[in-house]
Protein backbone atom coordinates (compact mmCIF):
# COMPACT_ATOMS: atom_id res chain seq x y z
CA UNK A 1 0.00 0.00 0.00
CA UNK A 2 2.72 2.36 1.00
CA UNK A 3 4.91 1.82 -1.83
CA UNK A 4 2.05 1.89 -4.11
CA UNK A 5 1.26 5.03 -2.91
CA UNK A 6 4.68 6.17 -3.20
CA UNK A 7 5.34 5.20 -7.00
CA UNK A 8 2.12 7.21 -7.89
CA UNK A 9 2.97 10.29 -6.11
CA UNK A 10 6.27 10.57 -8.18
CA UNK A 11 5.16 10.10 -11.48
CA UNK A 12 2.92 12.57 -10.86
CA UNK A 13 5.15 14.84 -9.63
CA UNK A 14 7.38 13.86 -12.28
CA UNK A 15 5.24 14.52 -15.10
CA UNK A 16 3.81 17.40 -13.76
CA UNK A 17 6.42 19.07 -12.48
CA UNK A 18 7.38 21.70 -15.80
CA UNK A 19 3.57 22.24 -15.86
CA UNK A 20 3.04 23.86 -12.64
CA UNK A 21 6.74 25.05 -11.61
CA UNK A 22 6.11 28.83 -12.63
CA UNK A 23 2.81 28.99 -10.66
CA UNK A 24 3.72 30.86 -7.52
CA UNK A 25 2.46 34.43 -7.15
CA UNK A 26 4.32 34.65 -3.53
CA UNK A 27 6.84 38.29 -4.22
CA UNK A 28 9.91 35.85 -3.21
CA UNK A 29 8.80 33.31 -5.31
CA UNK A 30 8.21 35.67 -8.47
CA UNK A 31 11.76 37.32 -7.48
CA UNK A 32 13.49 34.05 -7.79
CA UNK A 33 12.06 32.77 -10.84
CA UNK A 34 12.60 36.25 -12.37
CA UNK A 35 16.48 35.71 -11.62
CA UNK A 36 16.68 32.22 -12.66
CA UNK A 37 13.98 31.58 -15.89
CA UNK A 38 15.27 30.98 -19.08
CA UNK A 39 14.19 33.47 -21.44
CA UNK A 40 15.03 32.61 -25.57
CA UNK A 41 15.04 34.94 -28.45
CA UNK A 42 15.33 33.03 -31.55
CA UNK A 43 15.58 34.11 -35.24
CA UNK A 44 15.58 32.93 -38.20
CA UNK A 45 14.97 33.50 -41.73
CA UNK A 46 12.87 31.37 -43.37
CA UNK A 47 11.44 32.93 -46.61
CA UNK A 48 7.60 32.81 -46.85
CA UNK A 49 5.37 33.32 -50.29
CA UNK A 50 3.60 36.17 -49.09
CA UNK A 51 5.42 37.14 -46.17
CA UNK A 52 8.20 36.76 -43.39
CA UNK A 53 6.58 37.09 -40.38
CA UNK A 54 3.43 37.11 -38.76
CA UNK A 55 2.27 38.78 -35.75
CA UNK A 56 -1.25 38.26 -34.57
CA UNK A 57 -2.78 40.89 -31.67
CA UNK A 58 -6.18 39.68 -29.51
CA UNK A 59 -8.26 42.83 -28.19
CA UNK A 60 -11.14 41.23 -25.96
CA UNK A 61 -14.80 41.47 -25.92
CA UNK A 62 -16.04 43.49 -28.60
CA UNK A 63 -19.22 43.30 -31.56
CA UNK A 64 -18.15 43.99 -35.12
CA UNK A 65 -20.56 47.31 -35.52
CA UNK A 66 -19.05 48.93 -32.20
CA UNK A 67 -14.99 48.28 -33.18
CA UNK A 68 -15.58 49.58 -36.72
CA UNK A 69 -17.12 52.68 -34.75
CA UNK A 70 -14.07 53.56 -32.99
CA UNK A 71 -11.75 56.34 -35.01
CA UNK A 72 -8.73 54.55 -34.51
CA UNK A 73 -9.53 50.93 -34.77
CA UNK A 74 -11.20 52.75 -37.93
CA UNK A 75 -7.81 54.53 -38.93
CA UNK A 76 -5.92 51.83 -38.12
CA UNK A 77 -7.97 49.78 -40.90
CA UNK A 78 -7.36 52.21 -43.51
CA UNK A 79 -3.67 51.33 -43.20
CA UNK A 80 -4.39 48.02 -44.39
CA UNK A 81 -7.27 45.38 -45.15
CA UNK A 82 -10.39 45.13 -43.41
CA UNK A 83 -11.48 41.94 -43.12
CA UNK A 84 -15.67 42.21 -43.20
CA UNK A 85 -16.42 38.79 -42.41
CA UNK A 86 -14.36 37.17 -39.65
CA UNK A 87 -16.00 35.45 -37.21
CA UNK A 88 -14.66 34.22 -33.74
CA UNK A 89 -15.08 30.55 -33.17
CA UNK A 90 -17.07 30.27 -30.01
CA UNK A 91 -17.61 31.85 -26.34
CA UNK A 92 -16.41 33.13 -23.92
CA UNK A 93 -12.76 34.23 -24.49
CA UNK A 94 -10.27 31.49 -23.36
CA UNK A 95 -11.43 28.44 -26.26
CA UNK A 96 -10.68 31.55 -28.96
CA UNK A 97 -7.46 31.89 -27.69
CA UNK A 98 -6.53 28.43 -27.46
CA UNK A 99 -8.55 26.99 -30.90
CA UNK A 100 -6.30 30.46 -32.78
CA UNK A 101 -2.84 27.89 -32.09
CA UNK A 102 -4.59 24.19 -32.07
CA UNK A 103 -6.60 23.93 -34.74
CA UNK A 104 -9.76 23.10 -32.31
CA UNK A 105 -10.75 24.38 -28.89
CA UNK A 106 -9.19 20.64 -27.70
CA UNK A 107 -12.76 20.43 -25.51
CA UNK A 108 -11.81 24.07 -23.53
CA UNK A 109 -15.17 25.65 -22.76
CA UNK A 110 -14.90 28.45 -20.07
CA UNK A 111 -12.19 30.45 -18.81
CA UNK A 112 -11.31 28.37 -16.13
CA UNK A 113 -7.67 27.09 -15.63
CA UNK A 114 -7.18 24.26 -18.39
CA UNK A 115 -4.83 22.29 -19.10
CA UNK A 116 -4.74 20.13 -22.30
CA UNK A 117 -2.76 16.95 -22.61
CA UNK A 118 0.35 16.46 -24.50
CA UNK A 119 -1.00 14.46 -27.32
CA UNK A 120 -2.68 17.84 -28.97
CA UNK A 121 0.05 19.48 -31.16
CA UNK A 122 -0.13 23.33 -31.95
CA UNK A 123 1.62 25.20 -34.72
CA UNK A 124 4.38 25.58 -32.59
CA UNK A 125 5.36 22.27 -33.66
CA UNK A 126 4.74 22.80 -37.47
CA UNK A 127 7.24 26.14 -36.92
CA UNK A 128 10.02 24.36 -35.25
CA UNK A 129 10.32 21.45 -37.28
CA UNK A 130 10.51 24.18 -40.65
CA UNK A 131 12.70 26.05 -39.05
CA UNK A 132 10.35 29.16 -38.24
CA UNK A 133 11.22 30.96 -34.86
CA UNK A 134 8.59 32.30 -32.46
CA UNK A 135 7.57 33.74 -29.17
CA UNK A 136 4.49 34.65 -27.45
CA UNK A 137 4.78 38.33 -25.84
CA UNK A 138 2.08 38.50 -22.79
CA UNK A 139 2.12 42.42 -21.28
CA UNK A 140 2.63 42.36 -17.54
CA UNK A 141 3.80 38.55 -17.15
CA UNK A 142 6.41 38.95 -14.25
CA UNK A 143 8.84 36.83 -16.65
CA UNK A 144 9.64 34.46 -19.41
CA UNK A 145 7.47 31.44 -18.51
CA UNK A 146 5.06 32.50 -16.13
CA UNK A 147 2.30 29.93 -15.65
CA UNK A 148 -0.42 31.79 -13.48
CA UNK A 149 -2.50 35.38 -13.20
CA UNK A 150 -0.63 38.74 -12.40
CA UNK A 151 -2.36 41.70 -11.05
CA UNK A 152 -1.02 45.02 -10.35
CA UNK A 153 0.46 45.32 -6.72
CA UNK A 154 -0.39 49.01 -6.48
CA UNK A 155 -4.00 48.97 -7.83
CA UNK A 156 -5.06 45.54 -7.22
CA UNK A 157 -6.50 44.96 -11.07
CA UNK A 158 -6.00 42.81 -13.58
CA UNK A 159 -3.02 42.67 -15.72
CA UNK A 160 -1.83 39.69 -17.26
CA UNK A 161 -4.08 36.32 -17.65
CA UNK A 162 -3.22 33.17 -18.39
CA UNK A 163 -7.06 32.54 -20.08
CA UNK A 164 -5.59 35.10 -22.68
CA UNK A 165 -2.02 33.44 -23.04
CA UNK A 166 -3.09 31.03 -25.94
CA UNK A 167 -0.32 28.74 -26.14
CA UNK A 168 -0.63 28.24 -22.23
CA UNK A 169 -2.77 25.80 -21.77
CA UNK A 170 -1.14 22.95 -23.82
CA UNK A 171 0.94 20.43 -21.88
CA UNK A 172 2.69 20.14 -25.15
CA UNK A 173 3.84 23.43 -24.23
CA UNK A 174 4.69 23.98 -21.16
CA UNK A 175 6.06 20.37 -20.50
CA UNK A 176 9.14 21.97 -22.64
CA UNK A 177 11.47 24.64 -20.80
CA UNK A 178 12.65 25.70 -24.11
CA UNK A 179 9.30 26.38 -24.93
CA UNK A 180 8.37 28.29 -21.86
CA UNK A 181 11.53 30.63 -22.65
CA UNK A 182 9.90 31.94 -25.65
CA UNK A 183 6.32 33.20 -23.77
CA UNK A 184 7.56 36.59 -22.73
CA UNK A 185 6.33 39.96 -21.43
CA UNK A 186 6.75 43.67 -23.46
CA UNK A 187 10.09 44.03 -21.83
CA UNK A 188 11.26 41.77 -23.79
CA UNK A 189 9.31 42.92 -26.86
CA UNK A 190 10.84 45.86 -26.45
CA UNK A 191 14.53 44.60 -25.90
CA UNK A 192 13.95 42.05 -28.73
CA UNK A 193 12.60 44.56 -30.83
CA UNK A 194 15.85 46.88 -30.22
CA UNK A 195 18.60 44.27 -30.78
CA UNK A 196 17.08 43.54 -34.25
CA UNK A 197 15.79 39.81 -32.67
CA UNK A 198 12.12 39.76 -33.32
CA UNK A 199 11.14 35.97 -34.30
CA UNK A 200 9.41 35.02 -37.26
CA UNK A 201 5.75 33.87 -35.79
CA UNK A 202 4.48 35.60 -32.31
CA UNK A 203 1.63 36.55 -30.49
CA UNK A 204 0.58 39.68 -28.52
CA UNK A 205 -2.10 39.90 -26.06
CA UNK A 206 -1.96 43.41 -24.31
CA UNK A 207 -3.16 43.24 -20.67
CA UNK A 208 -6.46 43.62 -19.29
CA UNK A 209 -6.47 47.43 -19.53
CA UNK A 210 -5.23 47.97 -22.87
CA UNK A 211 -7.07 44.81 -24.78
CA UNK A 212 -10.48 46.28 -23.11
CA UNK A 213 -11.21 43.67 -21.21
CA UNK A 214 -11.48 45.59 -18.12
CA UNK A 215 -12.00 48.92 -20.04
CA UNK A 216 -13.67 49.77 -22.86
CA UNK A 217 -13.12 49.72 -27.18
CA UNK A 218 -12.09 53.40 -26.65
CA UNK A 219 -8.98 51.89 -24.94
CA UNK A 220 -8.17 49.25 -26.71
CA UNK A 221 -8.68 51.40 -30.06
CA UNK A 222 -6.23 54.18 -28.67
CA UNK A 223 -3.78 51.21 -27.14
CA UNK A 224 -3.58 49.23 -30.60
CA UNK A 225 -2.84 52.53 -32.92
CA UNK A 226 -0.34 53.80 -30.09
CA UNK A 227 1.67 50.37 -30.00
CA UNK A 228 0.95 50.04 -33.86
CA UNK A 229 1.93 53.37 -35.03
CA UNK A 230 5.48 52.94 -34.81
CA UNK A 231 6.12 49.76 -35.40
CA UNK A 232 4.45 50.25 -38.73
CA UNK A 233 7.47 52.19 -39.46
CA UNK A 234 10.32 50.63 -38.10
CA UNK A 235 12.76 48.44 -39.82
CA UNK A 236 13.38 46.05 -37.16
CA UNK A 237 9.45 45.08 -36.95
CA UNK A 238 8.47 45.49 -40.84
CA UNK A 239 10.56 43.21 -42.76
CA UNK A 240 7.74 41.48 -45.47
CA UNK A 241 5.20 41.38 -41.86
CA UNK A 242 1.60 40.96 -41.96
CA UNK A 243 0.09 41.81 -38.70
CA UNK A 244 -3.59 40.45 -37.56
CA UNK A 245 -5.27 42.85 -35.73
CA UNK A 246 -8.45 40.90 -34.57
CA UNK A 247 -10.97 40.50 -31.45
CA UNK A 248 -10.97 36.96 -29.05
CA UNK A 249 -15.17 36.94 -29.36
CA UNK A 250 -18.02 39.85 -29.48
CA UNK A 251 -19.79 41.18 -26.66
CA UNK A 252 -22.62 40.26 -27.32
CA UNK A 253 -24.22 35.94 -26.84
CA UNK A 254 -26.32 36.13 -29.40
CA UNK A 255 -24.51 37.29 -32.63
CA UNK A 256 -22.87 35.48 -34.92
CA UNK A 257 -19.68 36.19 -33.04
CA UNK A 258 -18.58 38.17 -36.01
CA UNK A 259 -15.49 40.44 -35.28
CA UNK A 260 -13.18 43.55 -36.43
CA UNK A 261 -10.02 42.05 -38.21
CA UNK A 262 -7.57 44.14 -39.87
CA UNK A 263 -4.84 42.97 -41.82
CA UNK A 264 -1.54 45.72 -41.88
CA UNK A 265 2.30 45.51 -42.81
CA UNK A 266 4.79 45.73 -45.53
CA UNK A 267 3.84 42.30 -47.04
CA UNK A 268 0.59 43.61 -47.82
CA UNK A 269 0.37 44.86 -51.42
CA UNK A 270 0.41 48.51 -51.88
CA UNK A 271 -2.92 48.14 -54.22
CA UNK A 272 -4.72 46.20 -51.52
CA UNK A 273 -3.96 49.09 -48.27
CA UNK A 274 -7.55 50.76 -47.62
CA UNK A 275 -9.47 47.93 -49.40
CA UNK A 276 -11.93 45.79 -47.46
CA UNK A 277 -12.76 41.80 -48.32
CA UNK A 278 -15.38 40.18 -47.53
CA UNK A 279 -14.50 36.49 -47.52
CA UNK A 280 -15.27 34.52 -44.66
CA UNK A 281 -12.22 33.91 -42.15
CA UNK A 282 -12.17 32.95 -38.87
CA UNK A 283 -9.50 32.41 -36.47
CA UNK A 284 -8.51 29.20 -37.86
CA UNK A 285 -7.48 31.37 -40.63
CA UNK A 286 -4.44 32.40 -38.96
CA UNK A 287 -2.84 28.93 -38.85
CA UNK A 288 -3.98 28.53 -42.71
CA UNK A 289 -2.21 31.23 -43.36
CA UNK A 290 1.05 30.47 -41.53
CA UNK A 291 0.73 27.32 -42.64
CA UNK A 292 0.36 28.13 -46.75
CA UNK A 293 2.97 30.74 -46.45
CA UNK A 294 5.83 28.24 -45.04
CA UNK A 295 4.47 25.46 -46.37
CA UNK A 296 4.44 23.75 -42.85
CA UNK A 297 2.23 21.09 -43.86
CA UNK A 298 -0.88 21.29 -41.04
CA UNK A 299 -2.55 19.64 -37.77
CA UNK A 300 -5.72 17.90 -39.76
CA UNK A 301 -7.97 19.77 -37.25
CA UNK A 302 -9.87 23.27 -38.19
CA UNK A 303 -6.75 24.25 -39.60
CA UNK A 304 -6.74 22.24 -43.02
CA UNK A 305 -10.24 23.29 -43.75
CA UNK A 306 -9.93 27.46 -42.85
CA UNK A 307 -9.53 29.96 -45.61
CA UNK A 308 -6.06 31.63 -45.41
CA UNK A 309 -6.45 35.31 -46.04
CA UNK A 310 -3.61 35.44 -49.04
C1 LIG B 1 9.84 40.57 -18.16
O1 LIG B 1 10.51 39.32 -18.25
C2 LIG B 1 11.90 39.42 -18.07
C3 LIG B 1 12.51 38.04 -18.38
O2 LIG B 1 12.01 37.03 -17.54
C4 LIG B 1 12.16 39.92 -16.66
O3 LIG B 1 13.56 40.04 -16.45
C5 LIG B 1 11.52 41.29 -16.46
O4 LIG B 1 11.68 41.73 -15.15
C6 LIG B 1 10.03 41.22 -16.79
N1 LIG B 1 9.47 42.56 -16.80
C7 LIG B 1 8.51 42.95 -15.96
C8 LIG B 1 8.07 44.35 -16.05
O5 LIG B 1 8.04 42.18 -15.13
C1 LIG C 1 -1.44 48.00 -18.61
O1 LIG C 1 -0.30 48.49 -19.31
C2 LIG C 1 -0.21 49.92 -19.33
C3 LIG C 1 1.01 50.25 -20.16
O2 LIG C 1 0.89 49.69 -21.45
C4 LIG C 1 -0.13 50.46 -17.93
O3 LIG C 1 -0.14 51.89 -17.99
C5 LIG C 1 -1.33 49.99 -17.13
O4 LIG C 1 -1.20 50.42 -15.81
C6 LIG C 1 -1.41 48.49 -17.17
N1 LIG C 1 -2.63 48.05 -16.48
C7 LIG C 1 -2.64 47.61 -15.24
C8 LIG C 1 -3.95 47.21 -14.68
O5 LIG C 1 -1.60 47.48 -14.59
C1 LIG D 1 -10.05 38.15 -50.38
O1 LIG D 1 -9.33 37.06 -49.87
C2 LIG D 1 -9.52 35.87 -50.63
C3 LIG D 1 -8.84 34.73 -49.88
O2 LIG D 1 -7.48 34.90 -49.82
C4 LIG D 1 -8.97 36.07 -52.02
O3 LIG D 1 -9.19 34.91 -52.79
C5 LIG D 1 -9.67 37.26 -52.66
O4 LIG D 1 -9.05 37.54 -53.90
C6 LIG D 1 -9.59 38.48 -51.78
N1 LIG D 1 -10.42 39.53 -52.34
C7 LIG D 1 -9.94 40.73 -52.54
C8 LIG D 1 -10.92 41.71 -53.12
O5 LIG D 1 -8.80 41.07 -52.30
C1 LIG E 1 -3.33 56.89 -30.01
C2 LIG E 1 -4.20 57.73 -30.88
O1 LIG E 1 -3.81 58.11 -31.97
N1 LIG E 1 -5.40 58.02 -30.38
C3 LIG E 1 -6.39 58.79 -31.12
C4 LIG E 1 -7.70 58.06 -31.14
O2 LIG E 1 -8.66 58.82 -31.82
C5 LIG E 1 -8.95 60.06 -31.20
C6 LIG E 1 -10.10 60.70 -31.99
O3 LIG E 1 -9.74 60.87 -33.35
C7 LIG E 1 -7.70 60.91 -31.18
O4 LIG E 1 -7.96 62.12 -30.48
C8 LIG E 1 -6.59 60.15 -30.47
O5 LIG E 1 -5.40 60.88 -30.52
C1 LIG F 1 -0.05 34.50 -52.83
C2 LIG F 1 0.63 33.16 -52.74
O1 LIG F 1 1.75 32.98 -53.16
N1 LIG F 1 -0.09 32.23 -52.16
C3 LIG F 1 0.38 30.86 -52.04
C4 LIG F 1 0.47 30.45 -50.58
O2 LIG F 1 0.76 29.09 -50.47
C5 LIG F 1 -0.21 28.25 -51.06
C6 LIG F 1 0.08 26.79 -50.73
O3 LIG F 1 1.41 26.54 -50.48
C7 LIG F 1 -0.25 28.51 -52.54
O4 LIG F 1 -1.23 27.68 -53.13
C8 LIG F 1 -0.58 29.97 -52.77
O5 LIG F 1 -0.54 30.26 -54.14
Amino acid sequence: MWSAACVFVSVWVGSAVAQTQYTSTGTAAVAKARATALTESPTSNVIGKTFNRFVSIFLENTDYDTAAADPNLSWLASQGILLSNYEAITHPSQPNYVASVGGSTNGVISDLYSRIDSSHETIVDLLEANGVSWSEYQEDSPYSGFEANWINHQTGANDYVRKHNPLMSYDSVTSNLDRLAKIKNFTMFETDLNNNQLPQWMFITPNMTNDGHDTSVTTAGAWARSFLTPLLSNSNFMQRTLVLLTFDESENYFNNNQVFSILLGDAIPASSIGTSNSTAFNHYSQMATVENNWSLGNLGLNDATATPFF
